[in-house]
């Protein structure tokens, strides 16, 4: 932490949250099932067995969400819309849930009262089940288009300009890999047969990805076109993107394997986006099996950010590898390791084995997309940290998060240096997460939050020392008026 860096006064901070994380209530006022709902009924494909049944129980305790936001000083908070609260069925000729979409109303009117800005999501991985069903969802772009697009409309307009700052989807690289090409996430398609009866790894991710962005792409020019100008908002997608270092510093394969990587995660999705085409290395590693785009689609998405959503936990070393790609690939033909050629760690171990923190790697991530994206406007809607045992401690010490308090110090300082320093457009940051929630694939047994849920006493929330911590720590950054 650099004590000259400083933050711009208007630098909006809060924290972020996901529908089927949070809420609960999965058949209440007229809800149906997501692809979630469903995959976790599937026996083994949840790390405890469990489901976003309850979860923290927010569609009842719209008040104590807010409080929680208020302690904490939060001046924004990042949630996400249940797709099938809005529209049980998801279809453009499927009826409207007023239920649902009223429960979202009033709790942006709560958030206005209470002085935050709502940023909302509108999909962030939970697919109505009857779209699946219907048409196989997101593999179907006519069909999954048209449908996002109504959605988006619907909301768009219930909304009105009561609400700035929208987000289409949340993390595709995510939909796309882990529901169609590992299978670890819903819907849960994979080639391994093990795993599914059905799905090819090789091809239903790229085919997932290229339609979510066209999707994406036709709701903001439907918000562009119809929304925009009398509400004054803006809109933008989110991609998760982790850091890479080379595993050997000294072969040029390695260095270039970081690129590739970053690449594969990242510029997939932003390279269309920002420049009107898939990046190279991927047309060069996918052949025809990455979607072509057509002068339509590709007009849909070129230009389509407002701003650019960033999600971003940790960094990875990455080892090149020498063998021809493998066609299930997802990677960009390259090794994921936490340790380098020396046997040095990216950092410390959390509860997740995928996540180890390196706040540097922010600040680099941060410069590289800047330079990449000719300087967009970056809002980060994600950022925060698992703890090795969390889940084990007595209430007393896990309350005592001093490994996560000074994870966000670090990562929002080195945020700080990129905006300061590096002159990187960075003018937004949303803790992930308000609370303990239900993380997808692992349970309750993994937490994430600045606030301790009891899932076993009736869902009450504690605040962790965290919560304070990010509050101080923006205080020290941002420059007063
Ligand atoms: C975010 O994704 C999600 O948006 C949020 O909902 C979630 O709760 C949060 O992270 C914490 O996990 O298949 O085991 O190799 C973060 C980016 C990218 C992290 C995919 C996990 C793969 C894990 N994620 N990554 S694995």
């Amino acid at each position: 932490m650099t004590t000259t860096s400083t933050l711009p006064s208007d630098f909006l901070w809060g924290f972020a949250t996901a529908s089927y994380q949070i809420e609960g209530a999965v058949n209440e006022d007229g809800r149906a099932p997501s692809i979630w709902d469903t995959f976790c009924q599937i026996p083994g494909k949840i790390a405890d067995g469990s489901s976003g049944k309850v979860a923290c129980d927010s569609y009842h305790r719209t008040a104590d969400d807010i409080e929680l936001l208020k302690k904490c000083g939060a001046k924004a908070y990042r949630f996400s819309l249940s797709w099938s609260r809005i529209i049980p069925l998801g279809g453009r000729n499927d009826p409207i849930n007023q239920k649902g979409l009223n429960f979202y109303l009033k709790f942006v009117d709560y958030l206005h009262a209470a002085g935050i800005t709502p940023l909302i999501t509108l999909f962030h991985w939970d697919l109505p089940d009857a779209l699946h069903q219907r048409y196989g969802g997101m593999l179907n772009k006519e069909e999954f288009v048209a449908d996002f697009t109504n959605y988006a409309r619907v909301v768009f307009s219930a909304f009105g300009s009561r609400v700035k700052h929208w987000i289409t989807f949340n993390e595709p690289w995510c939909s796309a890999v882990l529901g169609y090409n590992t299978g670890v996430f819903a819907p849960g398609r994979t080639s391994d047969r093990t795993k599914s009866p059905e799905g090819d790894s090789s091809r239903e991710c790229w085919i997932v990805g290229h339609n979510i962005l066209v999707a994406h792409g036709a709701a903001v020019k439907v918000y562009r076109e119809e929304f925009k100008g009398r509400d004054g908002g803006e809109i933008g997608i989110t991609l998760n993107g982790d850091w890479a270092e080379p595993w050997d510093p000294d072969n040029p394969a390695d260095i270039e394997a970081c690129n590739r990587r970053i690449e594969f995660s990242v510029s997939w999705f932003a390279d269309p986006i920002y420049h009107g085409k898939y990046p190279d290395s991927m047309v060069k590693q996918l052949g025809g099996r990455l979607p072509t785009w057509t002068p339509e689609d590709i007009a849909l998405v070129h230009g389509s950010n407002d701003f650019y959503g960033m999600n971003h936990y940790c960094a990875n070393y990455v080892k090149a590898k020498t063998t021809e790609p493998d066609p299930d690939d997802f990677t960009g033909n390259l090794e994921i390791l936490t340790e380098d050629k020396n046997g040095n760690s990216i950092g410390p171990e959390t509860q997740s084995a995928w996540l180890r923190p390196h706040p540097v790697g922010f600040r680099k991530l941060l410069k590289w997309l800047s330079d990449r994206y000719d300087g967009p406007k970056i809002y980060v809607t994600e950022n925060g940290t698992s703890l090795k045992g969390e889940n084990d401690l007595p209430l007393e010490r896990l309350l005592d998060d001093e490994f996560r308090a000074q994870y966000f110090r670090d990562y929002i300082g080195a945020m700080a240096d990129a905006y300061t320093l590096d002159g990187v457009n960075v003018r937004a940051y949303m803790a992930w997460s308000l609370m303990d929630n239900f993380e997808w694939a692992d349970g309750y047994g993994t937490r994430f939050g600045v606030t301790y849920v009891d899932y076993k006493g009736n869902q009450k929330r504690i605040p962790k020392k965290s919560a304070k911590v990010i509050g101080e720590t923006f205080d020290k950054y941002i420059k007063k008026e």
